[in-house]
């Protein structure tokens, strides 16, 4: 099978350690596609960002879908523009931030978030509440991390994000902790030899969920709020994005 990660920023050095991390952990027979945007936000930290880079999602999984992916993990922790790409796209569509949460409670009672700024917070705190992981949540906590710090092997990204490991293990009675930041992904196998308990990195949970829904034959529901756009014309800049041009019903490649 062929499945698409999707970073939803623009930067490519992310993307490449993604796909490195989503090719680790995909079954033989899995061929990752790893791509991002040409168009937006290098990195997306808070609610203005998470915008401004839905558009050149939702291109990058037409794109894939063309070219024959048959599911898609959204590879940022704000699992940004999930609900658009579940209804453009024909096959699972999984946020990281989903995945991995859900993967936690099979795992443990509890969890704790460690991301990268308090900005990004509530937005993850609201996921808890939508995905119905309140009482599973203890806390979010922020490690005071900017986005592309963890593209910058000099900075103390690393010793920042284990020393909030460390907190949530003293205060939070966490039984897991989930990375929340996409760009965490090369860190969850060493954080959980050394702190000794599950460190759940949500692009790895997501590819193995959308590989078992692949291979179950199971896709996202088109009957209720997932059916396909309807065909009609956007004006403007944003012709190229109605739902007709973007996704021909032909499949035709873009
Ligand atoms: C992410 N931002 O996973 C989120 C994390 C955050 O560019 N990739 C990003 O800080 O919200």
């Amino acid at each position: 099978m062929k499945l698409l990660v999707v970073n939803p920023n623009t930067t490519a050095s992310m993307t490449a350690k993604i796909g490195a991390a989503a090719r680790s952990v995909a079954a033989a027979g899995t061929e990752i596609v790893a791509v991002n945007p040409e168009r937006g936000p290098v990195s997306i930290e808070g609610y203005y960002d998470e915008v401004f880079s839905v558009p050149g999602l939702l291109e990058e999984i037409a794109k894939g879908q063309a070219a024959g992916c048959q599911g898609v993990i959204i590879a940022c922790f704000d699992d940004t523009g999930l609900d658009a790409a579940r209804a453009l796209a024909h096959g699972p569509v999984v946020g990281i931030c989903e995945a991995a949460m859900h993967l936690s409670t099979l795992l443990g009672g509890s969890f704790s978030v460690v991301t990268t700024l308090p900005r990004s917070v509530p937005a993850i705190e609201a996921l808890a509440r939508r995905y119905g992981m309140s009482h599973h949540c203890r806390r979010v906590r922020a490690a005071e991390v900017p986005v592309l710090a963890l593209e910058d092997p000099a900075s103390d990204a690393s010793a920042r994000i284990r020393a909030e490991i460390a907190a949530a293990l003293d205060e939070d009675r966490a039984e897991c902790i989930i990375l929340g930041c996409a760009g965490m992904a090369d860190f969850a196998r060493s954080l959980t030899a050394e702190f000794g308990l599950p460190v759940i990195d949500g692009v790895a949970a997501a590819v193995k969920l959308v590989e078992s829904m692949v291979s179950l034959g199971l896709a996202t529901s088109k009957i209720g709020g997932y059916a396909a756009p309807l065909p009609k014309p956007y004006q403007g800049d944003f012709a190229c994005y109605q739902p007709q041009t973007l996704m021909p019903p032909d499949g035709a490649k873009r």
